[in-house]
Protein backbone atom coordinates (compact mmCIF):
# COMPACT_ATOMS: atom_id res chain seq x y z
CA UNK A 1 0.00 0.00 0.00
CA UNK A 2 1.22 3.48 -1.17
CA UNK A 3 1.60 5.62 1.84
CA UNK A 4 1.66 9.33 2.51
CA UNK A 5 2.67 10.54 5.69
CA UNK A 6 1.68 13.60 6.93
CA UNK A 7 -0.98 14.12 4.32
CA UNK A 8 -4.65 15.21 5.29
CA UNK A 9 -7.89 14.75 3.51
CA UNK A 10 -11.16 16.13 4.91
CA UNK A 11 -14.21 14.11 3.50
CA UNK A 12 -17.44 16.81 3.93
CA UNK A 13 -20.38 16.56 2.66
CA UNK A 14 -21.01 20.11 2.83
CA UNK A 15 -24.02 20.29 4.30
CA UNK A 16 -26.05 23.31 5.29
CA UNK A 17 -23.45 23.55 8.37
CA UNK A 18 -20.40 22.81 6.08
CA UNK A 19 -18.27 25.45 4.52
CA UNK A 20 -14.94 25.56 2.68
CA UNK A 21 -14.03 28.63 3.70
CA UNK A 22 -13.13 27.62 7.14
CA UNK A 23 -10.43 25.75 6.20
CA UNK A 24 -9.44 28.45 3.57
CA UNK A 25 -6.19 29.45 5.72
CA UNK A 26 -4.54 26.28 5.83
CA UNK A 27 -1.32 26.50 3.53
CA UNK A 28 -2.14 24.81 -0.40
CA UNK A 29 1.23 23.11 -0.17
CA UNK A 30 -0.28 19.61 -1.43
CA UNK A 31 -0.57 18.07 2.82
CA UNK A 32 -4.38 19.21 2.84
CA UNK A 33 -6.65 17.98 0.20
CA UNK A 34 -10.24 18.46 0.71
CA UNK A 35 -12.87 16.47 -1.20
CA UNK A 36 -16.54 16.45 -1.07
CA UNK A 37 -18.04 13.06 -0.19
CA UNK A 38 -20.31 11.36 2.46
CA UNK A 39 -18.96 8.59 4.67
CA UNK A 40 -21.92 6.44 4.13
CA UNK A 41 -20.70 5.99 0.44
CA UNK A 42 -18.51 2.79 1.49
CA UNK A 43 -17.17 2.73 -2.87
CA UNK A 44 -16.47 6.37 -2.37
CA UNK A 45 -14.64 5.97 1.11
CA UNK A 46 -13.35 2.79 0.01
CA UNK A 47 -11.54 4.53 -2.62
CA UNK A 48 -10.36 7.58 -0.81
CA UNK A 49 -8.40 4.63 1.86
CA UNK A 50 -7.19 2.65 -0.59
CA UNK A 51 -6.05 5.33 -3.33
CA UNK A 52 -4.52 7.26 -0.97
CA UNK A 53 -3.25 4.66 1.87
CA UNK A 54 -4.57 6.74 4.79
CA UNK A 55 -4.24 4.53 7.97
CA UNK A 56 -6.37 6.66 10.07
CA UNK A 57 -9.44 7.88 9.99
CA UNK A 58 -10.59 10.72 12.61
CA UNK A 59 -14.80 10.91 12.33
CA UNK A 60 -16.20 14.48 13.43
CA UNK A 61 -18.68 13.93 10.60
CA UNK A 62 -22.32 14.76 12.22
CA UNK A 63 -25.78 16.43 12.57
CA UNK A 64 -24.80 18.48 15.95
CA UNK A 65 -27.46 20.81 16.84
CA UNK A 66 -29.83 19.60 19.25
CA UNK A 67 -32.28 21.84 18.34
CA UNK A 68 -32.85 20.48 15.13
CA UNK A 69 -32.81 16.88 16.26
CA UNK A 70 -36.16 17.40 17.69
CA UNK A 71 -37.68 18.07 14.76
CA UNK A 72 -36.02 15.39 12.47
CA UNK A 73 -34.44 12.25 14.85
CA UNK A 74 -34.47 10.00 11.40
CA UNK A 75 -31.61 12.34 9.43
CA UNK A 76 -29.80 12.13 13.02
CA UNK A 77 -29.90 7.98 13.25
CA UNK A 78 -28.68 8.22 9.33
CA UNK A 79 -26.14 10.45 9.45
CA UNK A 80 -24.39 9.64 13.36
CA UNK A 81 -25.27 5.93 13.66
CA UNK A 82 -25.85 4.53 10.54
CA UNK A 83 -23.00 6.84 8.74
CA UNK A 84 -20.30 6.42 11.49
CA UNK A 85 -20.96 2.28 11.21
CA UNK A 86 -20.51 2.32 7.44
CA UNK A 87 -17.20 4.36 8.10
CA UNK A 88 -15.56 2.10 10.32
CA UNK A 89 -16.67 -0.83 8.41
CA UNK A 90 -15.25 0.42 5.75
CA UNK A 91 -12.17 1.49 7.21
CA UNK A 92 -11.32 -1.73 9.11
CA UNK A 93 -12.12 -3.48 5.49
CA UNK A 94 -9.77 -1.39 4.08
CA UNK A 95 -6.58 -1.57 6.49
CA UNK A 96 -7.21 1.55 8.48
CA UNK A 97 -5.05 1.28 11.84
CA UNK A 98 -6.81 3.94 14.17
CA UNK A 99 -10.57 5.08 14.18
CA UNK A 100 -11.60 8.24 16.38
CA UNK A 101 -15.11 8.29 16.82
CA UNK A 102 -16.13 12.09 17.83
CA UNK A 103 -18.54 12.07 20.87
CA UNK A 104 -19.81 14.09 23.29
CA UNK A 105 -20.36 14.76 27.55
CA UNK A 106 -24.15 14.71 26.39
CA UNK A 107 -24.23 10.66 25.81
CA UNK A 108 -23.98 10.53 30.08
CA UNK A 109 -26.97 12.55 30.08
CA UNK A 110 -27.96 15.40 33.15
CA UNK A 111 -26.15 15.76 35.62
CA UNK A 112 -27.40 17.08 38.94
CA UNK A 113 -23.97 17.07 40.43
CA UNK A 114 -20.89 15.26 40.48
CA UNK A 115 -18.83 14.75 36.94
CA UNK A 116 -19.38 11.61 34.40
CA UNK A 117 -16.41 9.38 33.75
CA UNK A 118 -15.57 7.63 31.27
CA UNK A 119 -17.45 4.30 32.92
CA UNK A 120 -20.48 6.32 34.00
CA UNK A 121 -23.71 4.81 32.59
CA UNK A 122 -25.23 6.50 29.44
CA UNK A 123 -28.28 8.49 29.87
CA UNK A 124 -28.96 10.10 26.82
CA UNK A 125 -31.95 12.35 26.27
CA UNK A 126 -32.44 14.48 23.27
CA UNK A 127 -32.39 12.59 19.88
CA UNK A 128 -29.05 13.90 19.24
CA UNK A 129 -27.98 12.80 22.78
CA UNK A 130 -29.31 9.59 21.90
CA UNK A 131 -28.06 9.17 18.45
CA UNK A 132 -24.38 9.86 19.59
CA UNK A 133 -24.69 6.97 22.56
CA UNK A 134 -25.94 4.75 19.88
CA UNK A 135 -22.84 5.61 17.96
CA UNK A 136 -20.78 4.93 20.91
CA UNK A 137 -22.24 1.78 21.60
CA UNK A 138 -23.07 0.21 18.10
CA UNK A 139 -19.37 1.43 16.78
CA UNK A 140 -17.83 -0.55 20.00
CA UNK A 141 -19.84 -3.68 19.19
CA UNK A 142 -18.57 -3.72 15.55
CA UNK A 143 -15.08 -3.25 16.48
CA UNK A 144 -15.66 -6.28 18.77
CA UNK A 145 -17.27 -8.36 16.53
CA UNK A 146 -14.48 -7.92 13.46
CA UNK A 147 -11.77 -8.53 15.59
CA UNK A 148 -10.38 -4.16 15.34
CA UNK A 149 -8.34 -3.22 18.16
CA UNK A 150 -8.30 0.25 16.84
CA UNK A 151 -11.15 2.20 17.72
CA UNK A 152 -10.79 5.12 20.05
CA UNK A 153 -13.75 7.48 21.07
CA UNK A 154 -13.42 10.92 22.90
CA UNK A 155 -16.32 12.87 24.29
CA UNK A 156 -16.42 15.90 24.53
CA UNK A 157 -17.70 19.36 26.10
CA UNK A 158 -19.48 21.88 24.42
CA UNK A 159 -17.07 24.00 21.80
CA UNK A 160 -17.02 27.87 21.20
CA UNK A 161 -14.56 29.64 19.01
CA UNK A 162 -13.97 30.65 15.64
CA UNK A 163 -15.75 29.59 12.85
CA UNK A 164 -18.81 28.20 14.98
CA UNK A 165 -21.79 27.78 13.24
CA UNK A 166 -23.92 30.94 14.17
CA UNK A 167 -26.84 28.39 15.39
CA UNK A 168 -24.85 27.49 18.41
CA UNK A 169 -25.37 29.55 21.54
CA UNK A 170 -22.13 31.87 22.15
CA UNK A 171 -22.38 32.29 18.26
CA UNK A 172 -26.09 33.33 18.30
CA UNK A 173 -25.63 35.76 20.99
CA UNK A 174 -22.29 37.40 19.64
CA UNK A 175 -23.78 38.13 16.02
CA UNK A 176 -27.23 38.71 17.45
CA UNK A 177 -25.55 41.70 19.67
CA UNK A 178 -23.23 42.81 16.60
CA UNK A 179 -25.96 43.43 14.94
CA UNK A 180 -28.18 45.41 17.44
CA UNK A 181 -30.55 42.11 18.09
CA UNK A 182 -30.74 40.35 21.31
CA UNK A 183 -29.36 36.95 22.99
CA UNK A 184 -31.86 34.46 22.62
CA UNK A 185 -31.60 32.60 26.13
CA UNK A 186 -33.81 29.25 26.58
CA UNK A 187 -35.82 29.29 29.77
CA UNK A 188 -34.79 30.94 33.06
CA UNK A 189 -30.98 30.26 31.28
CA UNK A 190 -29.87 28.86 34.60
CA UNK A 191 -28.90 25.36 32.47
CA UNK A 192 -25.22 24.93 33.20
CA UNK A 193 -22.48 23.56 30.39
CA UNK A 194 -18.82 23.28 30.40
CA UNK A 195 -17.27 25.02 27.53
CA UNK A 196 -13.94 23.74 25.89
CA UNK A 197 -11.63 26.07 23.87
CA UNK A 198 -11.92 24.77 20.22
CA UNK A 199 -8.23 24.24 19.58
CA UNK A 200 -7.75 22.53 23.07
CA UNK A 201 -10.45 20.05 22.06
CA UNK A 202 -8.25 19.24 18.76
CA UNK A 203 -4.83 18.78 20.84
CA UNK A 204 -6.78 16.70 23.10
CA UNK A 205 -8.45 14.76 19.68
CA UNK A 206 -4.70 14.69 18.63
CA UNK A 207 -3.29 13.27 21.79
CA UNK A 208 -5.87 10.43 21.21
CA UNK A 209 -5.35 9.64 18.03
CA UNK A 210 -1.87 9.15 18.70
CA UNK A 211 -1.59 8.10 21.73
CA UNK A 212 -5.07 6.76 23.16
CA UNK A 213 -5.23 3.27 24.00
CA UNK A 214 -7.06 0.37 21.66
CA UNK A 215 -10.48 0.48 22.55
CA UNK A 216 -10.30 3.24 25.03
CA UNK A 217 -13.01 6.14 25.74
CA UNK A 218 -10.99 9.65 26.59
CA UNK A 219 -13.28 12.69 27.57
CA UNK A 220 -12.17 15.76 26.82
CA UNK A 221 -13.65 18.70 28.21
CA UNK A 222 -12.37 22.74 29.73
CA UNK A 223 -13.21 22.84 33.36
CA UNK A 224 -15.50 25.99 32.88
CA UNK A 225 -18.98 25.06 34.29
CA UNK A 226 -20.94 28.25 34.12
CA UNK A 227 -24.73 29.17 33.91
CA UNK A 228 -25.73 30.17 30.01
CA UNK A 229 -26.72 33.63 32.13
CA UNK A 230 -22.81 33.66 32.93
CA UNK A 231 -21.94 33.35 29.55
CA UNK A 232 -24.42 35.79 28.04
CA UNK A 233 -22.79 38.11 30.94
CA UNK A 234 -19.06 37.49 30.42
CA UNK A 235 -20.18 38.42 26.56
CA UNK A 236 -21.89 41.32 27.29
CA UNK A 237 -18.85 42.65 29.32
CA UNK A 238 -16.52 42.10 26.70
CA UNK A 239 -18.30 43.69 24.14
CA UNK A 240 -19.33 47.03 26.40
CA UNK A 241 -22.80 46.22 26.46
CA UNK A 242 -25.13 45.56 29.25
CA UNK A 243 -27.81 42.65 30.76
CA UNK A 244 -30.96 44.86 29.70
CA UNK A 245 -34.42 44.69 27.45
CA UNK A 246 -32.22 45.63 24.51
CA UNK A 247 -29.83 42.90 25.17
CA UNK A 248 -31.12 40.38 25.95
CA UNK A 249 -34.33 38.44 25.52
CA UNK A 250 -35.80 34.95 27.45
CA UNK A 251 -37.87 33.09 25.10
CA UNK A 252 -39.50 29.20 25.65
CA UNK A 253 -37.28 26.76 27.08
CA UNK A 254 -35.86 24.60 25.01
CA UNK A 255 -38.06 20.83 25.38
CA UNK A 256 -36.50 18.90 27.41
CA UNK A 257 -33.56 20.83 27.98
CA UNK A 258 -31.34 19.04 29.68
CA UNK A 259 -30.21 20.87 32.86
CA UNK A 260 -26.27 20.20 33.72
CA UNK A 261 -23.28 18.25 31.74
CA UNK A 262 -20.57 17.40 33.37
CA UNK A 263 -17.54 15.12 32.85
CA UNK A 264 -13.83 13.97 34.38
CA UNK A 265 -10.94 14.52 32.32
CA UNK A 266 -8.63 12.90 34.71
CA UNK A 267 -8.22 9.90 32.19
CA UNK A 268 -6.95 12.20 29.43
CA UNK A 269 -4.69 14.60 31.56
CA UNK A 270 -3.04 11.61 33.32
CA UNK A 271 -2.75 8.94 30.65
CA UNK A 272 -1.86 11.39 27.68
CA UNK A 273 -0.53 14.42 29.67
CA UNK A 274 -3.03 16.81 27.81
CA UNK A 275 -4.83 19.79 29.65
CA UNK A 276 -6.32 22.90 28.08
CA UNK A 277 -4.06 25.46 27.11
CA UNK A 278 -7.13 28.05 27.49
CA UNK A 279 -7.57 27.68 31.05
CA UNK A 280 -9.96 30.52 31.74
CA UNK A 281 -13.71 30.69 29.73
CA UNK A 282 -13.16 34.84 29.91
CA UNK A 283 -9.57 34.62 27.60
CA UNK A 284 -11.40 32.23 25.59
CA UNK A 285 -14.31 34.56 25.02
CA UNK A 286 -12.23 37.41 24.34
CA UNK A 287 -10.28 35.65 21.75
CA UNK A 288 -13.56 34.84 20.15
CA UNK A 289 -14.93 37.97 20.36
CA UNK A 290 -11.95 39.24 18.57
CA UNK A 291 -12.31 36.63 15.65
CA UNK A 292 -16.28 37.54 15.18
CA UNK A 293 -15.50 41.21 15.08
CA UNK A 294 -13.17 40.51 12.70
CA UNK A 295 -14.70 38.60 10.29
CA UNK A 296 -18.69 39.69 9.94
CA UNK A 297 -18.47 38.55 5.94
CA UNK A 298 -18.02 34.74 7.46
CA UNK A 299 -21.33 34.92 9.75
CA UNK A 300 -23.05 36.72 7.26
CA UNK A 301 -22.90 34.04 4.56
CA UNK A 302 -25.30 32.24 6.91
CA UNK A 303 -26.67 34.29 8.77
CA UNK A 304 -28.31 36.59 5.67
CA UNK A 305 -28.56 33.32 3.55
CA UNK A 306 -32.11 33.09 3.17
CA UNK A 307 -32.27 29.36 4.80
CA UNK A 308 -30.86 30.70 7.97
CA UNK A 309 -33.32 33.76 8.13
CA UNK A 310 -35.83 30.61 7.55
CA UNK A 311 -34.71 28.66 10.43
CA UNK A 312 -34.38 31.88 13.02
CA UNK A 313 -38.32 32.76 11.60
CA UNK A 314 -39.35 28.97 12.46
CA UNK A 315 -37.01 27.85 15.27
CA UNK A 316 -36.96 31.26 17.21
CA UNK A 317 -40.08 33.23 16.56
CA UNK A 318 -42.50 29.96 16.16
CA UNK A 319 -41.08 27.68 18.30
CA UNK A 320 -39.55 29.67 21.36
CA UNK A 321 -41.89 32.73 20.93
CA UNK A 322 -38.81 35.46 20.76
CA UNK A 323 -39.88 38.43 19.16
CA UNK A 324 -38.03 41.52 16.67
O1 LIG B 1 -30.42 30.30 21.23
C1 LIG B 1 -30.05 29.57 22.17
N1 LIG B 1 -30.36 29.92 23.45
C2 LIG B 1 -30.02 29.18 24.54
O2 LIG B 1 -30.33 29.56 25.69
C3 LIG B 1 -29.31 28.36 21.96
C4 LIG B 1 -28.93 27.92 20.56
C5 LIG B 1 -28.94 27.62 23.06
N2 LIG B 1 -29.29 28.01 24.32
C6 LIG B 1 -28.87 27.18 25.48
C7 LIG B 1 -29.14 25.71 25.36
C8 LIG B 1 -27.99 25.08 26.12
O3 LIG B 1 -28.30 25.06 27.51
O4 LIG B 1 -27.44 27.29 25.54
C9 LIG B 1 -26.83 26.03 25.89
C10 LIG B 1 -25.89 25.61 24.77
O5 LIG B 1 -26.69 25.31 23.63
P1 LIG B 1 -26.06 24.78 22.24
O6 LIG B 1 -25.03 25.73 21.76
O7 LIG B 1 -27.21 24.48 21.34
O8 LIG B 1 -25.30 23.48 22.71
P2 LIG B 1 -25.82 22.15 23.48
O9 LIG B 1 -27.25 21.92 23.30
O10 LIG B 1 -25.29 22.22 24.89
O11 LIG B 1 -25.02 21.03 22.65
C11 LIG B 1 -23.65 21.29 22.26
O12 LIG B 1 -22.72 20.65 23.09
C12 LIG B 1 -22.46 19.29 22.93
C13 LIG B 1 -23.40 20.94 20.82
O13 LIG B 1 -24.40 21.52 20.00
C14 LIG B 1 -23.32 19.46 20.61
O14 LIG B 1 -23.05 19.15 19.27
C15 LIG B 1 -22.21 18.93 21.50
O15 LIG B 1 -22.13 17.55 21.36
Amino acid sequence: MQRNPGKIFCIDALTYAGNTENLADIPRDGRYIFVKGLIQDAGFVRDMIKNHGLDAVVNFAAETHVDRSLKDSVLFENTNVKGALSLLETSINSGVRRFVQISTDEVYGSLEKGSATESAALNPTSSYAKSKADADVRLQALAKNLGYEGLVITRSSNNYGPYQHPEKFIPISLTNLLQGKRVPVYGSGKNIRDWIYVLDNCDGIESVLENGRNGEIYNIGGGNEYKNTAIVLQILSIIGKQWGKDTVQLVKDRSGHDFRYSIDCSKIKKELGWSPKTMELSDGLRKTVEWYKNNPAWWKMTTESPAFKKYVQQHYVETHGMKE
